[in-house]
């Protein structure tokens, strides 16, 4: 009878199996993930390509003992399947699931917490360090994809790793792919290389002298350098990872097992640091995925058979709105550019890429540059937008502080996916940001409450001539909420509902939220005011001080930490008025990683949402909170 993954004992059974097995055994996890992702959503195509390379990795070595370090982490869900927690795909990306990256809490088999990229040989070098200082021996990997390969972090520990010595293994995964098709230098190196027949001459010359030569030993450490060393620089002059102090093997097939068990056992003998260059292709093996990478990067729930997502967005995300607007500012002001950090389709940008090709720049996963690249295009009198994540804005906070706000550069910083993200989790909720930014000297912070004011906030960004940033969330624009007021963006706080009871200061997405809050506040006799915050930084004080003068109550929401965030803001404002009967009620993400889960959920858990607020509003002037 057919065997499936939960009949065998993972990975241990991986070491007896034969080829014909291992082969079985991958088109089986193919099928378990595209029916598994389909569900709940997460990253599919890059999973589809490692399959062999993860059978191989935990076929060669010992995991937990041998520590396997996945780059990003977005890739790991075959480890997890061959690591014993096939059964607990249901719950991928999920509350009270595994997650869709490594999770030491989650399993002994995941080495280091990841989700933000590049940092894999950097942790890999620590625990490489560590092993060596306490005279114990294991085998340290770490597997990084060309896309990750382009951030900064990766060419610090190369560099570091090459005069550093010690015995460790990168694998680098190479599918020409980032989110979209990689780019830059390195990128032309690696195609460079992978057009070289170096690790095929090296495995006919390898056979012709490991004849007579016993299977593993001294004899073959010997035999593989002899070759390595005679073969490198006649067929790829000026490798650089050779340059670095790195031994490349490479291109090898990585979905070939029989070739990257192969390799992987080679590297297990060989003194000081390994780079192995495996090519592979993202999707491998679903053809939807295959001709479509980018899409099912990160995708959510589909149909298998088609391919298509099982919820298509019916309105405009905030992305798509930035994006769109972008284009419509361009047209009239040429001095107008684009910066991304890998991410131009998931930030909107398409459209502008397509039209204005030689103004948009994609400076890789490398958001330090990307900030300090735009202060220079800044400086030069262009107007640069750079729109990343604000989870991965986290990054170059020093480059936004010092290179920007630092020289007052007119920078628009597009912060998206600000607040909670949901299935991603704790290293993606962009929940800090308000907190980094709002301190910085010469910054304005603005967050829109609905689609138009993200729109009218980006005019008003690009009229300032000094760093501005604008963050918004994840997913689809809510519907206008004040089409047919006078909502000028213009430095001030924008009133929603007045109120005798309470005063409620909102900022961006939480407003809609607040406002159905009102109306249950309303329901229980509590008459509430609203209060649209627009501008976190430089913060419109005069409607804080003077409700603050008018009502014992004040409740600020936002969707960021409460550490540094709005609510610390108002409190410091207050505190300083000298206005001592007022009372104020904070609401936010509390000081702690916000787990996986819907936004909905979270919200509800967390108690952000328009019910539970109205409770903690209730409690509050019963004195309860
Ligand atoms: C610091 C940071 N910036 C951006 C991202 C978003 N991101 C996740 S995966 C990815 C592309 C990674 O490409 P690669 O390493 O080649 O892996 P592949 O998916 O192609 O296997 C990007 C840009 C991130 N995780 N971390």
């Amino acid at each position: 009878m057919k065997k499936s993954i939960k009949d065998y004992q993972l990975p241990q059974d991986l070491k007896s199996m034969d080829e014909r097995d291992l082969e079985l055994l991958s088109y089986e996890i193919r099928d378990f993930l595209i029916e598994k992702v389909s569900k709940n959503g997460g990253h599919l195509a890059s999973n589809l390509g490692v399959v062999e390379l993860t059978i191989a990795l935990h076929r060669v070595f010992d995991s937990p003992k041998d520590k396997i370090i996945w780059d990003v982490g977005h890739q790991s869900y075959v480890h997890k399947i061959l690591t014993g927690r096939a059964s607990c795909f249901d719950g991928l990306r999920c509350l009270n699931g595994i997650s869709g990256f490594p999770k030491r809490e989650e399993s002994v088999h995941d080495m280091f917490d990841t989700g933000h990229s590049s940092n894999s040989i950097s942790a890999a070098m620590g625990y490489a360090a560590a092993r060596d200082l306490s005279g114990e021996d294991y085998a340290v990997i770490s597997i990084i994809g060309d896309g990750a390969l382009t951030g900064g972090m990766a060419y610090e520990a190369l560099n570091n790793a090459g005069s550093m010595e010690s015995k460790m293994i990168v694998v680098l995964n190479d599918n020409e792919m980032s989110i979209a098709r990689n780019t830059g230098g390195i990128s032309q190196h690696l195609s460079k290389l992978r057009s070289s027949q170096t690790y095929l001459d090296f495995k006919k010359q390898l056979k012709k002298t490991l004849k007579g030569i016993p299977a593993v030993g001294e004899g073959l450490y010997i035999g593989i350098e002899h070759i390595r060393d005679s073969v490198k620089y006649a067929i790829v002059p000026g490798a650089i990872f050779e340059q670095l102090g790195f031994k490349y093997f490479g291109p090898v097939d990585g979905h070939s097992m029989k070739d990257m068990i192969e390799v992987l056992t080679y590297s297990k003998y060989i003194e000081g640091p390994v780079l192995i260059h495996a090519i592979t292709k993202k999707g491998k093996g679903y053809r939807n995925a295959e001709n479509n990478p980018d899409k099912f990067h990160g995708i959510g729930a589909f149909n298998p058979t088609t391919g298509n997502l099982l919820a298509e967005e019916k309105k405009l995300s905030y992305s798509k709105v930035f994006g769109n607007k972008l284009v419509e500012l361009a047209k009239d002001n040429p001095k107008i550019v684009a910066v991304s950090a890998a991410m131009i389709e998931a930030t909107g940008l398409e459209t502008f890429a397509g039209k204005y090709p030689y103004r948009t720049f994609d400076a890789g996963i490398a958001e330090a540059h990307a900030v300090t690249f735009a202060a220079g295009l800044a400086a030069s009198g262009y107007r640069p937008v750079v729109a990343i994540y604000s989870t991965f804005l986290q990054r170059a906070y020093d480059q936004i502080l010092i290179d920007v706000c630092m020289q007052n550069l007119p920078v628009v910083f597009a912060v998206d996916r600000a607040g909670n993200v949901g299935a991603d989790g704790e290293t993606h909720h962009g929940v800090f940001d308000l907190s980094y930014l709002s301190h910085m000297p010469n910054m304005t912070v603005m967050a829109p409450k609905d689609g138009k004011e993200l729109a009218d906030m980006m005019e008003y960004a690009l009229a300032l001539n000094t760093p501005c940033a604008i963050r918004y969330p994840r997913g689809e624009i809510v519907d206008s909420i004040s089409e047919s007021w006078d909502s000028a963006i213009d430095g001030t706080s924008e009133r929603i509902f007045e109120g005798n009871d309470v005063e409620i200061f909102a900022v961006g997405k939480m407003v809609s939220i607040c406002m159905e809050t009102c109306k249950k506040l309303k329901d229980k006799g509590v008459d509430a005011g609203l209060l649209n915050v627009r501008f976190v930084k430089p913060c419109d004080k005069e409607p804080i001080i003077s409700a603050a003068t008018r009502v014992k109550y004040l409740v600020t929401v936002e969707d960021n930490v409460l550490e540094g965030g709005f609510s610390s803001i108002v409190n410091g404002l207050i505190a300083k008025s000298g206005i001592s009967d007022v009372k104020v009620l904070n609401i936010g993400w509390p000081d702690k990683f916000i787990e996986q889960g819907t936004t909905p959920e979270l919200f509800e858990k967390y108690g952000l949402d328009s019910e539970h607020i109205a409770e903690r509003v209730c409690d509050f002037l019963e004195g309860k909170a």
